[in-house]
């Protein structure tokens, strides 16, 4: 029997793919939910669970909302990249609102990071080594500039008002892998559910980021601190390879970096940089710019 969180949980964005998912799952296990969304819940409710139609621009209704809870699952916002005006509002106000209610309850954070939030490292060749939790960020957009910002805000309110927060850096999380790149990326739904229960149940977590992909041979990723939130995925893209493994863009932007067609939107550098790009940045002294 899984164990159940003591106080209610708040989940926004739990009208989206992943909301939905997380709302059925988790209340199957017998959790207490308080459910909230811009749009309508478009399922049947699913038992002891609530839903509260609000914007998370909208900070009083935040506070509302979390009052009780012992930790927010914030799944709400901009999911793909958008314009910077449109990121504004839900991504970083919103997540503003979120730490403000998560500080007043003393509730834990556990935030839908994305990868995209370190898009524009290079895809390790062979044996080259894969990057660590603790690498620079290196967005490839206003929405992983986004999530970078979120993941930031988590380590302010850890440092400054005890606020633990967890800081799951989303691959690509749907139901299969559908190309070459989601061998590295994928998550699959049943290792979401175990993230974000273990994320929630751990005893003590402080700050910390967890690369959310499924144990995938071919991720592009290294260490975290997952062994502080007790997770490990269990499935893998790998059972897909035969499928997905051909399905490639053809845009060597798209190709070369680990955000893919991220990378490739709207980029306007006159000079594709060379391939060791990073460790020039470094060598000239802009550490990560
Ligand atoms: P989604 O777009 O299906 O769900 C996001 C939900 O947020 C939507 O239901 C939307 O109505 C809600 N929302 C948007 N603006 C809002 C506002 N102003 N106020 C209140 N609610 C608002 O996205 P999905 O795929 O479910 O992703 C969930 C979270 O996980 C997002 O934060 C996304 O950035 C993150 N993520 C998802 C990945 C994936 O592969 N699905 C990968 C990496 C991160
Ligand atoms: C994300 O952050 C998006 O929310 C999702 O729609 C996918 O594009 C995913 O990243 C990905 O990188 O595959």
């Amino acid at each position: 029997m899984p164990a159940i969180p003591e106080k209610p949980v708040l989940l926004t964005g739990a009208a989206g793919n992943l909301g939905r998912v997380l709302a059925r799952e988790l209340a199957a296990m017998g959790w207490t939910l308080r459910l909230t969304d811009i749009h309508s819940f478009p399922e049947a409710l699913p038992p002891r669970a609530e839903f509260i139609r609000a914007d998370l621009n909208d900070g009083v209704a935040l506070l509302r909302q979390a009052e009780g809870c012992g930790a927010i699952l914030h799944f709400g916002g901009i999911s793909v990249e958008q314009p910077f005006e449109t990121v504004f509002g839900p991504n970083l106000r919103g997540l503003y609102h979120v730490y403000e209610a998560a500080r007043r309850e003393q509730a834990r954070v556990v935030f839908a990071s994305s990868n995209h939030s370190i898009g524009f490292h290079e895809r390790p060749q062979g044996n080259e080594a894969r990057i660590d939790a603790d690498c620079a960020f290196r967005p490839d957009g206003y929405y992983g500039l986004s999530k970078a910002y979120g993941e930031l805000m988590g380590r302010l309110y850890w440092d400054k008002h005890g606020v633990e927060n967890v800081n799951l850096r989303i691959g690509s999380c749907l139901p299969e892998p559908l190309e070459a790149r989601m061998l590295a990326t994928w998550l699959s739904y049943a290792d979401l559910v175990r993230l974000a229960a273990a994320a929630v149940m751990a005893p003590r977590t402080g700050h910390c980021v967890i690369w959310a992909c499924s144990a995938n041979p071919a991720s592009f990723w290294g260490e975290d601190h997952r062994a502080r939130i007790g997770w490990q995925p269990q499935d893998t893209a790998e059972a897909f390879r035969a499928r997905i493994a051909g399905k490639l863009s053809g845009d060597p932007v798209v190709e070369r970096y680990q955000g893919g067609a991220y990378a490739g939107m709207d980029y306007t550098r006159a000079q594709p940089s060379p391939r060791d790009h990073f460790a020039l940045d470094e060598a000239a002294g802009s550490a990560g710019s």
